[in-house]
């Protein structure tokens, strides 16, 4: 996990029953040589902790954060409330729920003039997120803008050999 003083990209999650999910954001990361700094931070039951730490990340050099969530997700949102910073919000699925549809919804639904850069529900949303973490980073970052080069290469390269291999 990366220290909360030098790492560029923070995860936040409502609990600690996002992480099976998250894991795969934190990986895709470190694919790309980030190591975040991972949190569990709830917009509900601890309301103070999400405003101390979104008011906080940019003094402590965060330039991107990711917040996922369940249910009436309201962590991405929260954290873009107390922040410039660019907010990432992963809509998580909750166990008996509609599918992360809730959670799809509440994050994206944001009012103009607070915007958080809302990507797909579950596993998929939580490696978008850190890849386009990385993305962010890499404006500024030409090391980055590389390895995305290459990561955009492999990708395709995977794709054409399975259709090859097709009858
Ligand atoms: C949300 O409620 C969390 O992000 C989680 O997805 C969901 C359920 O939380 P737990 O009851 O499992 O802690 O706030």
């Amino acid at each position: 996990m990366g220290s909360e003083k030098t790492a560029r990209v923070a995860v936040v999650m409502g609990s600690d029953s996002d992480l099976k999910v998250m894991q795969s954001c934190v990986e895709q990361l470190r694919e790309f040589g980030i190591e975040p700094a991972v949190r569990i931070i709830s917009a509900h039951r601890t309301p103070q902790v999400a405003a101390e730490f979104a008011q906080t990340a940019e003094a402590r050099g965060v330039k991107v954060i990711i917040a996922a969530a369940g249910m009436a997700a309201h962590l991405a949102g929260a954290m873009a409330a107390w922040t410039t910073l660019p907010v990432i919000g992963v809509p998580l699925a909750a166990e008996g729920g509609p599918a992360g549809l809730d959670a799809l919804l509440s994050t994206v639904q944001m009012p103009p003039g607070v915007p958080v850069a809302t990507v797909a529900i579950g596993r998929a949303g939580a490696k978008n997120a850190a890849i386009l973490a990385v993305q962010i980073l890499a404006l500024s970052d030409p090391a980055l803008r590389e390895k995305l080069a290459g990561f955009k290469k492999t990708q395709e390269q995977k794709v054409r050999e399975k259709g090859v291999a097709l009858p």
